[in-house]
């Protein structure tokens, strides 16, 4: 089952925009980093009401998408290779960054992808969005809000138990 947030925050309005803020640290394309996003924050528009926009970095966007390696200012240092990926805050705050230090990658990038410590970059997009939203974690597993995964898996597509906790609070 799906859990929120302590008091259930979330977004007042259903139309959001999201801005790459800090992307010089990893070495994704800047495209395939669109592409990516771009595909999962669909899968959270299709079963919501919200819609989801990129902006330009400077245009003040609701979600900003950063890549940070250690220490970064918030009090959540990354800790290199595994261990934390990455970390989104509740609504309203909007802030999502993951862990440069990590061998980032992208469906049909073969750069690494068979390597133990290759990261699918959509699977942990997809979860964060989900926090971002004000999704806890679920015991269900295998909705994308399940607190673990296993090393090298991809999972990507909503559960009916991600759907139904997001449409409660949409
Ligand atoms: N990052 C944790 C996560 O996103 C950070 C975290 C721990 C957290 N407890 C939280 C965030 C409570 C919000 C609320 O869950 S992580 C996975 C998964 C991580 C883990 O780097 O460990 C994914 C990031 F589910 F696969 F284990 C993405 Cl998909
Ligand atoms: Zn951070
Ligand atoms: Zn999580």
């Amino acid at each position: 089952l799906y859990t929120y947030f302590q008091g259930e925050p979330t977004w007042p309005q259903r139309d959001l925009t999201y801005a790459f803020t800090d992307v010089s640290a990893v070495p994704i394309d800047r495209s395939v980093l669109g592409t990516v996003f771009g595909r999962a924050f669909a899968r959270w528009a299709a079963a919501t009401p919200l819609t989801f926009k990129e902006v330009a970095a400077d245009a003040g966007a609701d979600i900003t998408i950063g890549f940070f390696k250690g220490d970064h200012g918030d009090g959540e240092p990354f800790d290199g290779v595994l261990g934390t990926l990455a970390h989104a805050f509740s609504p309203t705050n909007g802030r999502f960054h993951l862990d440069a230090a990590e061998n980032w990658v992208a469906e049909g990038d073969v750069r690494d992808s068979n390597s133990r410590d290759a990261v699918d970059l959509e699977s942990v997009a997809v979860h964060e969005i989900g926090h971002l939203l004000g999704m806890g974690h679920s015991s269900a597993a295998d909705a994308v809000m399940f607190p673990t995964i296993s090393a090298g898996s991809r999972r990507v597509d909503l559960a009916s138990d991600d759907v139904e906790g997001v449409q409660r609070l949409y």
